[in-house]
């Protein structure tokens, strides 16, 4: 059971009930923490007791589903990480390299911030890229325009990220300037965890600071020290925010490779919208007659470059979910081929003591 005392530690942290509801089956013992940043094998963890940098038991790592990632909350039994608890949301991307395996790279986030900056970089495919992996996490996705004060005429860029961002808000800021941090501010607080994804030196640091009110980074460095005492430079930060709840730094989101999933969010409602209305149920908008979509085009109500940023993501999709599905079926075939030569090896046996 855990104390008053503790839990209202541990809330300021985002503990809530869903994480509260799964202790119920562990071990009494466990004192649950949350991983500020993977550091591989020693994450560092913040409870009730403070901010400690921890092993992981060997049972953990070889028996658990993945590693624990920034903004887990895990159980820790004498002082080593046991038990990774269910993460509300998830934010995941491919690993590298050929595989299709994905990667949580940070859980439990409320509502991401896409960051982008109101220049010539403004790239609307990675908006939309973002955005789906933020809809497939679980959490709400804004999109912020910064370095606004770099622009005289925003309208147009504004234009574009909204046509990009579907659903989502976007909104200009000046981290610089101080200017525009309403709409952010409005959506943090006690309990909310919020993250800033976007590609390096769009300001995500810089925001984050100005959120937080000093140089959080330098003063979160010195409590990342190893068990020597050296300082480690942490790649992915869960920083307290002044006004309740968590900020998280993640530079490492920067090249968010698409994860594989169901479907694109809600971020491509114009085109799922328009596709309802094709002639053909499984029409691929290329050169099928009665297409929507590419009447849409024609008539300059969806670009071109939203449409093929669109078919890119959705071939993407399809590659990673067929792999995925060939792995298993081969998983499946391995264990059957395992199986069977259990059963005849059985059978064998049973025919010698016959004898
Ligand atoms: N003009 C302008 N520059 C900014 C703004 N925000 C950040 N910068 C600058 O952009 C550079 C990269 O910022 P940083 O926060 O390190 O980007 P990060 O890589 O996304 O964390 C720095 O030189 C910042 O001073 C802004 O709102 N306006
Ligand atoms: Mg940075
Ligand atoms: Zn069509």
């Amino acid at each position: 059971m855990i104390d008053h005392k503790t839990r209202s530690a541990l809330r300021e942290l985002g503990w809530n009930d869903f994480f509260e509801d799964q202790l119920g089956a562990q071990d009494p013992a466990i004192q649950p923490a949350r991983v500020v940043s993977e550091h591989g094998e020693r994450p560092l963890v913040a409870g009730a007791f403070g901010t400690a940098s921890v092993p992981i038991t060997g049972r953990f790592r070889s028996t658990a589903d993945r590693m624990p990632a920034a903004g887990d909350w895990v159980g820790l039994l004498d002082g080593r990480v046991g038990v990774l608890l269910e993460a509300r949301t998830a934010l995941c991307r491919k690993v590298a390299g050929r595989t299709s395996r994905t990667q949580v790279i940070a859980a439990n986030v409320d509502v991401v911030f896409v960051v982008t900056s109101a220049n010539r970089d403004l790239n609307p495919r990675r908006i939309e890229r973002y955005l789906v992996a933020v809809a497939r996490s679980g959490a709400d996705g804004v999109v912020l325009l910064n370095k606004a004060d770099l622009q005289v005429e925003l309208r147009p860029l504004l234009n574009l990220a909204r046509d990009a961002a579907g659903g989502a808000p976007v909104f200009p800021v000046s981290a610089l300037q101080n200017e525009g941090l309403e709409p952010i501010l409005s959506r943090l607080g006690p309990g909310i965890t919020a993250a800033f994804v976007g590609s390096s030196g769009v300001g995500k640091s810089t925001l984050v600071n100005r959120l937080v009110g000093h140089e959080e980074q330098t003063v979160f460095a010195a409590r990342a020290d190893d068990d020597r005492g050296r300082h480690t430079t942490t790649s992915r930060r869960l920083i307290p925010f002044p006004g309740g709840g968590m900020l998280l730094d993640t530079p490492g989101l920067r090249e968010l490779a698409m994860a594989g999933g169901e479907d694109l969010g809600g971020v491509f409602d114009d085109i799922d919208q328009l596709a309802r209305r094709c002639r053909y149920r499984d029409c691929r908008h290329e050169n099928e007659p009665g297409c929507s979509v590419r009447a849409a085009v024609e008539d300059g109500a969806l670009t071109e470059d939203r449409l093929r940023g669109w078919e890119k993501l959705a071939r993407e999709d399809e590659y990673l979910n067929r792999r995925r599905d060939e792995m298993s079926h081969r998983d499946e075939r391995m264990r059957q081929r395992a199986r069977s030569k259990e059963y005849r090896l059985r059978q064998l046996e049973a025919d010698r003591r016959g004898w």
